[in-house]
């Protein structure tokens, strides 16, 4: 039986300032390019912004501008948006790195292909000497121009399905033989890289004995290897004429087929208020509930990270009582209530009858 967590993503976006966070999320959210450039100015750091998408049946709930612990508590796994003519700050860097520590799955979006200074492959070899040394950072597609040089879709590595923005609506064509042999050496090293990381023998041992693995065999292995958190996708972003983003339905599946749903995610550990330990709690809704405030508005508006168990309408807090007045589901996980007082930034919720103060959320 499949988790009711399972149709649903809580993704959220990181990366420098200016890489694009904002126009990635109005693009997977499929918002109209008329508003898109007054909402880009209207884009404030200091207010959290939540979207949600509906892709092939799975919620996507997209996180942008929230303070960066918060943030890391609210998300089961991260979109790296940068830019491919600008380059990496020290802060993305940073918390790259403490994404590796804590396992926490990513995907990388280089973004703003269509500007002439943008070179995805000299983008992702700085990526790898910056990010991992090892086999980790996996390309997965390939910029393709039109006659004009302008960005028109990208190469899929592992199917070498070819993504064409042109037509105008999305189409994904097989490539021909001389974009086969194009794309060669890529996909070659992207299944060198795939085959050594990879848990299945049978990736591994085929490509050990100079066999062709199946596409099928090639992209399980990437998605487990993605999902798990051991392996991070790169992929491409960009725009045509006409406000059409080129790049993002691939990008929408990849968060379907290659990030975690909530039911994968290790649960905080908790304890109970007098400090006494506590058994770890499953990620299900019939647990109990263990939920945190993520952000905290003055008007007692709280955007709250469900991790297990059900909202009720009288609540524990660190500080007391609660009592719910209204609440605004935006994934079943993800959902923001309006209280008799305001919350604390970061807060446990709990049932009353089985209070927990969570010590520690990426363990
Ligand atoms: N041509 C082009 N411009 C882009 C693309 N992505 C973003 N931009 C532009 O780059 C600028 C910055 O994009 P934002 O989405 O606001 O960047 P951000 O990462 O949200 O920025 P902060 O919120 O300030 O950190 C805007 O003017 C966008 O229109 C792209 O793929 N192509
Ligand atoms: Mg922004």
């Amino acid at each position: 039986m499949t988790h009711p967590w399972s149709n649903e993503r809580i993704i959220g976006l990181v990366g420098p300032k200016g890489s694009g966070k904002t126009f990635l999320l109005n693009a997977l959210l499929g918002t109209d390019p008329e508003d898109l450039e007054r909402l880009l100015q209207e884009d404030s750091q200091d207010d959290p912004s939540v979207g949600v998408v509906t892709w092939r049946d799975i919620d996507i709930a997209l996180l942008d501008n929230l303070d960066q612990e918060a943030l890391l508590h609210a998300a089961d796994a991260l979109i790296f948006v940068i830019a491919s003519s600008d380059g990496v700050d020290a802060q993305t860097a940073d918390l790259w790195q403490r994404c590796v520590d804590e396992e926490i799955p990513r995907l990388v979006v280089i973004t703003k292909l269509d500007d002439a200074r943008a070179d995805m492959d000299e983008t992702v070899a700085v990526l790898r000497r910056l990010f991992s040394e090892g086999p980790e950072l996996i390309r997965l597609t390939m910029p393709v121009l039109d006659d004009d040089e302008n960005l028109a879709g990208f190469i899929d590595l592992a199917t070498t399905e070819i993504w064409d923005w042109t037509t105008p609506d999305l189409s994904i064509v097989n490539s021909d033989p001389e974009h086969v042999a194009l794309i060669a050496d890529a996909r070659e090293e992207l299944i060198a890289d795939i085959a050594m990381i990879s848990e299945s023998d049978g990736l591994t041992s085929s490509v050990v004995m100079g066999m062709q693995p199946s596409i099928e065999t090639i992209i399980d292995a990437l998605e487990e290897a993605s999902i798990g958190g051991y392996a991070q996708l790169i992929v491409g972003h960009g725009l045509r004429e006409n406000d059409i983003t080129v790049g993002t339905e691939l990008i929408l599946d990849l968060i379907v087929d290659a990030l975690p749903d909530p039911s994968l995610r290790l649960t905080p550990v908790v304890a109970s208020p007098d400090g006494s330990a506590q058994l770890p709690i499953d990620a299900d809704p019939k647990s109990p509930l263990v939920a945190e405030v993520i952000h905290a508005d003055m008007d007692s508006l709280s955007l709250v990270r469900i991790y297990s168990g059900e909202l009720r309408k009288q609540l524990h807090t660190n500080n007391g009582l609660v009592e719910i007045q209204e609440i605004t589901e935006i994934t079943n996980n993800l959902v923001w209530i309006s209280t008799d007082r305001p919350l604390k930034q970061l807060a446990t919720i709990s049932l009353p009858s089985k209070p927990l103060i969570i010590q520690d959320v990426n363990v």
